[in-house]
């Protein structure tokens, strides 16, 4: 199954003979562990209601390689069947383990009959910018038919990570699994004895390429298409009475059901990876108690209900010990957090917003729960308060600034349909063309000569650190999420003008998504120590097609002299004429070429005469990503 391609041998081939990096003064070089990808492997877990324990601790990082075949499926995770874009079979994808420090080395062999990149949430490729999965940011596409291996690790990261397709819309469809660092020294280690993973997530039963069109459909008014069920670990349940004539729809979809032992402590890594829809996370009678945020860990705190929106991660410790019995998961769609007007798309969801699942001691009958919720009120939309989230250990904020930025966030109409502005441009990614080909090692171009469109904020300064103010300017919440860091959240209040006055200069929250209220800004904060090319993005894939997207062009000079492998290289086509009977002459019918071509038919191609290394593509609409 692993080594099924040529040109995956001629990859690795060439990804040997080359010295990639200046690789760290490694003592004990990585053995090159690989995984299978069999149930009788303890440490492949494919089945996201299995418990299990940290990895076994290995004297030196070693390399854990796997592969992810991803192809579309029919399944149906909420009762309704559907094309789902799966890894390995699967929805969610596989879970992705490996302990601090190691290299993690993934296949992607690519079936889908489409392009695709994949992109590792929160970790922050330290070295390897060109291995951040952006498509038209840090690499080209990859071509269905081909493989494609990232070739990362996490450093001094731990914790809670995912990972999800970084082109178009693709991971709404289902192209996303959880990344799990484990750290051999965590401090909470003696306070579980096992753990979970849970992912949040919302569901659609039409596919988001054609949601996408007709979210920007000229003269479409309303707001981002309402999900038609909420997913607990990649299962739900849908009123099949409202499914659509000649569909395939079976009731009473089995839930999601994690069994656990009486008297265990058990570490749920819970993940919201929704297109849309915050949650408020609880389990009936069984407090949280919060470990660690997004990669950070924090002062143990206890609370009975969170909300986690899109992108956002937590662990909270779960306490078997109440009686052997069922108890509910509750995973609520916030109503007031989803705007919704009579145009909206899929105004008529028939979606279930109490979304639940089961906690089943060990023992229990086989039925569901009869528990109720907690009896208290959290106020919605809104993060778990940052003042709560201590550091563990403390790290104080970067005090004086030596770059910062203003990003306003606006919704506007250009040429009929609405477009999310970063002040003033939607993104525009330049999927042939990505930023980091054109500053890194063989490219010809400098920040400045970026076009407005890319939405570049640039800066140079080694040891210092950036200020970052959100200026969200319009009625919806949105989720931000920064790549290649984790940043202090420094305030965020109503308005359009933050207030230094109130900046927490001593202990702020660390992470990597934050929710940026309707008409209100937020203050971000982080050092400048990772040279290259970071994707700052609202989480809300809708917004995210609309153009609500920036790049961060950390120390540039420095990328100058970085070379990007030759296999991220390799599956850019140079192909820089317009001539089509040219290329079919040249056709070597192979499933790279062939899928180039279905690309290039399938957006509409204007190339910009003067641009002198490569060719722009125009895309239908706000496209791509
Ligand atoms: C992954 O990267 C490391 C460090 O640069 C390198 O030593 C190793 O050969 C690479 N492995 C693969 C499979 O590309
Ligand atoms: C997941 O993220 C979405 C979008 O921000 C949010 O509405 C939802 O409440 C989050 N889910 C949970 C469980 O917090
Ligand atoms: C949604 O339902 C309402 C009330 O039943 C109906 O008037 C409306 O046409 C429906 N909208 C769509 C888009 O089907
Ligand atoms: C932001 O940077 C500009 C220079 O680019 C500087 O004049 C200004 O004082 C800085 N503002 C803050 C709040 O640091
Ligand atoms: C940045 O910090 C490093 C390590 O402390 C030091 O070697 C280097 O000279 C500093 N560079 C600048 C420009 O201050
Ligand atoms: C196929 O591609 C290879 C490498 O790009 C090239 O050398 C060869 O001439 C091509 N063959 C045909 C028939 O075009
Ligand atoms: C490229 O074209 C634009 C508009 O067509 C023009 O303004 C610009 O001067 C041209 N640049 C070069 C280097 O020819
Ligand atoms: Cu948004």
């Amino acid at each position: 199954m692993r080594i099924t391609s040529i040109f995956y041998v001629i990859v690795l081939l060439s990804l040997y003979s080359t010295i990639i990096n200046a690789a760290p003064a490694t003592s004990a070089v990585p053995t090159l562990e690989k995984r299978q990808e069999t149930e009788q492997d303890p440490d492949f877990n494919t089945n996201i209601f299995k418990s299990f324990k940290p990895l076994d601790i290995t004297a030196s990082p070693i390399t854990r390689e796997y592969t992810l075949t991803l192809a579309k499926t029919e399944l149906a995770p909420d009762g309704f069947s559907r094309q789902v874009w799966t890894s390995n079979g699967q929805y969610p994808g596989p879970m992705i383990r490996a302990n601090k420090g190691d290299q993690i080395v993934i296949h992607i062999q690519n079936n889908l009959g489409d392009f695709t990149t994949i992109h590792w949430h929160g970790i922050f490729q330290r070295g390897t910018t060109f291995y951040d999965g952006v498509a038209g940011q840090t690499q080209c596409l990859i071509a269905t038919g081909t493989t494609f291996t990232y070739n990362f690790t996490g450093g001094e990261q731990y914790g809670t990570y995912w990972w999800h397709s970084h082109f178009r819309s693709q991971y709404v469809d289902g192209l996303r699994g959880a990344l799990i660092i484990h750290d051999p020294k965590d401090p909470y280690l003696n306070d579980y004895d096992e753990e979970f993973v849970m992912t949040l997530s919302d569901w659609h039963h039409e596919e988001s390429e054609s949601l996408v069109k007709k979210r920007m459909a000229p003269g479409y008014d309303g707001f981002n298409p309402i999900p038609d069920s909420g997913l607990i670990s990649g299962r739900g349940r849908c009123d099949c009475s409202k499914a659509p004539q000649g569909s395939k729809c079976v009731p009473d979809n089995p839930l999601a059901v994690y069994v656990i032992e009486k008297g265990k402590r058990y570490r749920f890594r819970v993940i919201n990876t929704s297109a849309e829809a915050p949650f408020t996370f609880s389990i009936d009678q069984h407090p949280l108690r919060i470990i660690e945020v997004e990669g950070e860990n924090v002062k143990p705190i206890t609370m009975n209900k969170i909300n986690i929106a899109v992108g956002q991660r937590y662990s909270v410790i779960v306490n078997a010990d109440k009686e052997v019995n069922n108890f509910w998961i509750r995973a609520t769609i916030v109503k007031q957090c989803i705007h919704v007007t009579p145009e909206t798309i899929n105004v008529n969801s028939s979606l279930n917003y109490k979304v639940t699942g089961i906690l089943r001691y060990n023992g229990a009958p086989e039925t569901y729960p009869t528990t109720q919720e907690w009896d208290e009120k959290i106020l919605n939309c809104r993060d778990v308060d940052h003042n709560l989230l201590k550091l563990n250990p403390p790290r104080s904020p970067p005090v004086t600034p030596t770059d910062n930025f203003t990003l306003k966030i606006t919704f506007d109409h250009i040429n009929d349909v609405v477009h999310a502005l970063v002040n003033g441009s939607p993104f525009n990614p330049e999927i042939y063309d990505p930023t980091a080909n054109k500053l890194m090692y063989g490219g010809d171009e400098t920040p400045s000569m970026l076009d407005k469109d890319q939405n570049a904020f640039v800066y140079d300064t080694q040891n210092g650190s950036v200020e970052i103010s959100l200026i969200n300017d319009n009625i919806a919440t949105h989720p931000f999420h920064l790549h290649g860091h984790n940043f202090y959240i420094m305030a965020h209040g109503p308005g359009k003008v933050p207030d230094p006055s109130i900046f927490n200069l001593v202990d702020p929250a660390v992470r990597d998504t934050i929710t940026v209220a309707g008409k209100s800004w937020a203050v971000i904060r982080y050092n400048i120590d990772n040279p290259g090319v970071w994707a700052f993005h609202c989480h809300i894939e809708w917004h995210v097609e609309m153009g609500m997207v920036g790049q961060l062009i950390e120390r540039f000079s420095e990328l100058k002299g970085d070379p990007i492998p030759p296999q991220v290289r390799s599956i850019c086509t140079l192909d820089d004429d317009d001539d089509d009977d040219d290329d079919k002459k040249d056709n070597n019918n192979t499933a790279k070429k062939r899928s180039l071509k279905a690309y290039k038919n399938y957006y509409k191609r204007s190339d910009v005469p003067n641009h002198s290394r490569h060719v722009k593509y125009q895309f239908i609409r706000g496209s791509a990503y």
